[in-house]
């Protein structure tokens, strides 16, 4: 009798730590997206890479209008890059451009990011269309450092 609730107790103590592993790799998981709001869409891009290529990774971007965007840029070369996409920016809606703990509202047509620099920017597209993204740095867009955004 003693030696079956042993089992028994040792079984549910395997349980017990197989949820709690799983718990914990679920919530691992879910650790970078975690603080994104559910309703975002989150797009990655960054300006330039580790390498120093004058390239936006990745360099064609698709949108929807009407559908709320969390661009999320970052620069991860050694040099200060930027994200210019004047008329992408005027046919979308600005909710807010965060960097650091600066949250900067209203209309934005480019941004600046320094090396190793992160920013939010959350944007609602309006209008459809081909867009063009560049780096506004003298050289940088002959060299490569140019995108398309379009927006179905
Ligand atoms: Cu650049």
């Amino acid at each position: 009798m003693k030696i079956l609730d042993f089992v028994r107790v040792r079984k549910i103590v395997q349980q017990v730590a197989a949820y709690c592993i799983a718990i914990m790799v679920f919530s691992l998981l879910w650790l970078p997206t975690a603080s994104a709001n559910p309703e975002l869409t989150a797009v990655k891009v960054s300006l330039g890479n580790s390498a120093g290529e004058l390239k936006f990774f990745p360099s064609n971007l698709e949108f929807e209008t009407g559908k709320e965007y969390q661009l999320l840029l970052d620069n991860p070369s050694p040099t200060k890059h930027y994200f210019t996409a004047k008329d992408f920016a005027d046919a979308s809606w600005t909710k807010k451009v965060q960097a650091g703990k600066v949250e900067v509202k209203g209309a934005i047509h480019e941004l600046e990011l320094k090396p190793g620099a992160v920013a939010e920017w959350v944007l609602t597209p309006m209008k459809s269309g081909k867009y063009e993204l560049h780096c506004s740095i003298k050289g940088h867009k002959e060299a490569g450092m140019i995108g398309e955004i379009v927006v179905k």
